[in-house]
């Protein structure tokens, strides 16, 4: 907790470190209530001249006892503070001996070392190594860690820390100890250390060059056999590396802990790694297809940064998405190569404009590498994660894949064992490959999202098509005009027939010709003419989602039906059905507001309906593919393009658009239904799960027609028979919506079958909070006193209270804003105990601007009154501000 007006940290205020830290010794000994750590430190001046004070951070911490080169401190020797510690004039190499006390099982925080569950852990990154021990707690100051735990043998019979285990043995009075030494070089952030009673699930990989690496998975006991799922994604994500990148793994150990509280999603500590254990623990009856897919992105999310985070890492937290962005595309492009690419490429642009899209049109907009933060945990954000994940495929799609990868090598040859920065890694994409990436480097730092408009122009006579694309990007705070970006557009031309046309740009050779072409837009305004075309039927852009833009284009209802029918980009087909949709789905929201309540609206074009219909009957389709295509835009995307958003009419068009289709294609959904059941045998794979998301996308509209008895009976029925969690819970999603006695029959149900899987009862806790039916809120007021529900659990929090204020706009943005009080007293409950969690559910509040009068009132009272909070969080503080604007 701090003051109220906090330090805001500059980009351009960076200085090297005044102190080198040659090695660390660190000695633990564990007590849950109060635990002491010792640290030895070598350090050294960085610069020759004038000697500077050493400043240490260190954060919550009792300072027992200080020592310079055996010479004990005393109070007149240093500077202590709430937030430092200052050796004001010390020798330019010196030995310092730290020691200090530290309350883990009172650390509600989850940052720095605590006890969950019993279980010793530590989060360190960003800033937790300082609520450890004092220290230049800075990602530049590398280090060699050697480090000693000691703690009671039989609570807690495992010791693990980064590195090789070099020493363990007995000690009197029922303890034990073990030493443990990490022979490369890392900041503090990738410190971790785990004490507990814990089971492990063990296996081998050897290495390209044959090392034998021994691979363990550590949860509580009873846990270790649903760790299966992971440790296959864990020996498929090393050898892709190997075969991607060429990058292997550099230890014989490889460590995985998973915790049942945690933060945020995973931890790529160096050869420790630690999980929240949803991202570890998986079996068919409790975890659904998309848990399944979750395990294996983050398994190898925190593998890959071994490379991309670790050997090579950030020289300051502006750079997060040095090793973010990469590791996220890393993870991206792995997902693709195990599963469907198109369906991967599909799910991510979801999740982009759901998320990273409103986040850079809000009050919280930034660029891929900020240029200031208050709190750095605010600013692991879906615009560091996701858009930078989407500028380096930009770069991938820029360069070629051979390119790309002869980037990577030099990268990697030429910053090994260094914290760099977002342009040393442009440069090696750069010098490996003679490439100009001056006006591409605006993606880093230039926030919003570009608007791209396109229109084309055919000239029979002369045989060519011209593509005129002009390029804009809205203000974002901070920054009031924007220069035009490069951005690597991916177009195609469809002819009658829907096959793609050949293009070959004015000017250039016949070799130059291909089905789709990536245009160099970099202009304001631009017009790239194509020759020798024979007449068009349909223009495709953005084919892939080559770029992270909002495309405007002029484009009929039948012109989307058929590049949903016909491109051959799969992406692009999806696409269009996504535009088609949101074109009707907007008119009737328009139509709902001008008074009529829909019955009466013109209806919705037929030609929407055909095509889906077209899609249920096409045999070629990927199963996943096409439950992807039959999905309407969510809510959150439609309301992402009204000027005033309107909940309510939005919710009204997509449901009856939804009853629409399910009328008109009932038997043709129940064929589809029919036709997917499961065959016995569960798999995850991704045939399986992709016939199960069909079916379960043709049961969504079905559930439609609720109103007839026997669509409820076969939602039950799925509900009941089910013999997989992804089918249960498609099931139990729809009875929530569905007002009558077999809802609360069907939760109950569940609650008993499961009460014993935390993990499932979170699901079980989310269900609730994005039911639509009116009494949500009271429901969740409800829940808040549930045995199920605690407010120190961050899986907890993040399942019922942020379920209903990012999952459910329906019921959070009610006209008498009791979602934003709900909203504001959760925020100042959770504060005191979690500031991180608590800001982070804090964004949906800050885009009052977006709304009506009435509403925009609410939520600005409500912000307001968490600022008026004398004690709040640096980390509640940002956001609550900020979202005032
Ligand atoms: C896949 O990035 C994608 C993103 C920081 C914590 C994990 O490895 C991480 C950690 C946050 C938000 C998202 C992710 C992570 C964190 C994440 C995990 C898997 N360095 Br905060
Ligand atoms: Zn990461």
């Amino acid at each position: 907790m701090t003051r109220q007006e906090p330090k805001t940290v500059r980009r351009e205020d960076y200085r090297p470190p005044a102190y080198r830290i040659e090695t660390v010794e660190l000695e633990f000994d564990l007590e849950p209530e109060t635990t002491r750590v010792r640290s030895r430190l070598d350090l050294r001046a960085a610069g020759a001249g004038s000697r500077e004070p050493l400043v240490l951070d260190g954060e919550s911490l009792e300072l027992l006892s200080l020592s310079l080169d055996g010479r004990k401190l005393g109070s007149d020797d240093y500077a202590l503070e709430d937030d430092k510690l200052t050796i004001p004039a010390p020798p330019s190499a010196f030995v310092l001996e730290i020691e200090t006390a530290i309350h883990p099982a009172a650390n509600t925080q989850l940052s720095g070392l605590y006890v969950s569950n019993d279980v010793f852990c530590t989060q360190c990154e960003a800033e937790g190594f300082r609520r450890i021990t004092y220290f230049l707690d800075r990602p530049d100051v590398m280090t060699t860690y050697r480090t000693t735990i000691r703690a009671d043998r039989r609570k807690y019979p495992v010791l693990l820390s980064n590195g090789n285990l070099v020493e363990e043995g007995e000690l009197d009075g029922g303890r034990h100890f073990a030493v443990w030494h990490d022979p490369f070089p890392k900041p503090s952030y990738l410190f971790a250390l785990v004490a507990g009673d814990l089971a492990c699930n063990e296996d081998r990989f050897t290495t390209r060059s044959g090392r034998d690496v021994r691979l363990r998975i550590f949860v509580e006991h009873g846990k270790e056999g649903r760790t299966a799922y992971a440790m296959d994604s864990l020996k498929r994500a090393m050898r892709w590396d190997e075969e991607r990148f060429g990058l292997e793994y550099d230890l014989d150990l490889f460590n995985i802990v998973a915790v049942s509280d945690f933060n945020m999603g995973a931890m790529e500590n160096k050869s420790l790694n630690v999980f929240n254990d949803k991202y570890i623990l998986a079996d068919p009856a409790t975890a659904t297809d998309s848990d399944y897919a979750g395990i294996e992105t983050v398994v190898a999310h925190e593998y890959f940064h071994n490379w991309t985070g670790n050997r090579i890492t950030c020289r300051d937290w502006f750079q997060l998405s040095l090793k973010e962005g990469l590791t996220v595309f890393r993870d991206q492009e792995f997902s693709s190569d195990m599963r469907s690419r198109p369906v991967k490429r599909i799910q991510d642009v979801r999740t982009l404009r759901a998320h990273q899209f409103p986040e850079d049109a809000g009050p919280l907009a930034h660029p891929v590498r900020p240029d200031s933060y208050i709190e750095i945990n605010n600013f692991y954000t879906a615009t560091v994660y996701e858009k930078g994940a989407e500028v380096i495929g930009m770069l991938q799609t820029v360069l070629g894949r051979d390119g790309f990868r002869e980037g990577m090598d030099l990268y990697v040859e030429r910053h090994d064992g260094q914290a760099v920065t977002c342009d040393d890694f442009v440069a090696a994409m750069a010098d490996a490959n003679g490439a100009e990436l001056e006006q591409f480097k605006l993606w880093y730092s230039q926030a919003g999202t570009p608007e791209v408009e396109v229109s084309g122009q055919y000239d029979a006579d002369a045989g060519a098509y011209e593509l005129t694309v002009a390029q804009s990007c809205p203000p974002t705070p901070g920054q009031p005009e924007k220069k035009p970006m490069h951005i690597p557009l991916a177009v195609g031309l469809l002819d009658g027939q829907g096959r793609d046309i050949r293009l070959r740009p004015e000017g250039e050779p016949e070799s130059a010709v291909a089905a789709t072409r990536v245009l160099p837009v970099r202009l304001p305004r631009q017009t790239f003419r194509f020759e020798n075309v024979p007449e068009p039927r349909a223009l495709s852009v953005n084919r892939g989602f080559s770029a992270p833009v909002n495309v405007k284009i002029a484009q009929s209802g039948a012109e989307r039906a058929f590049l949903m029918a016909h491109d051959s980009d799969p992406f692009a087909r999806w696409e269009a059905g996504q535009q088609f949709a949101t074109d009707l789905l907007l008119r009737r929201v328009a139509e709902i507001q001008r008074g009529g309540n829909g019955s009466g609206a013109t209806p919705f074009d037929p030609a929407f309906t055909e095509a889906v219909a077209r899609i249920l009957r096409d045999e070629t389709l990927e199963k996943a593919f096409a439950a992807e295509a039959i999905a309407l835009p969510g809510e959150d995307y439609l309301a992402e393009r009204m000027t005033v958003i309107d909940v309510e009419a939005i919710h009204a068009a997509r449901e009856a658009l939804r009853r629409e289709v399910a009328r008109s294609l009932e038997g043709e959904l129940m064929r589809v239904y029919e036709a997917n059941r499961g065959q016995g045998g569960f798999s995850p794979d991704a045939a399986q799960a992709g016939r199960r998301a069909l079916r379960n996308a043709v049961l969504a509209y079905l559930a439609r027609l609720a109103d007839e008895p026997e669509i409820r009976r076969l939602v039950i029925e799925q509900y009941r028979g089910a013999d997989n969690m992804t089918d249960r819970m498609a099931a139990l999603r729809l009875l929530v919506d569905i007002d009558g006695p077999e809802r609360q029959e069907a939760l109950d149900d569940f609650y008993e079958r499961f009460r014993d899987n935390a993990l499932v009862i979170d699901k079980w806790l989310a269900l609730q909070a994005v039911s639509s039916l009116p009494n949500t809120l009271a429901r969740v007021t409800e829940l808040l006193r549930h045995p199920a529900f605690s407010l120190e659990k961050p899986n907890k929090v993040r399942a019922l209270i942020g379920s209903f204020t990012s999952g459910n706009p329906l019921r959070y943005h009610a006209a008498d804003g009791s979602g934003y009080t709900f909203h504001a007293d959760r925020t100042l409950e959770l504060d005191p105990l979690n500031p991180q969690v608590a800001a982070r559910l804090l964004a949906p509040l800050g885009r009052w601007r977006r709304f009506d009068e009435g509403r925009q009132e609410k939520m600005k009272a409500q912000l307001e009154r968490i600022l008026a909070q004398p004690k709040l969080s640096r980390d509640v503080y940002e956001i609550a501000s900020k979202s005032l604007g």
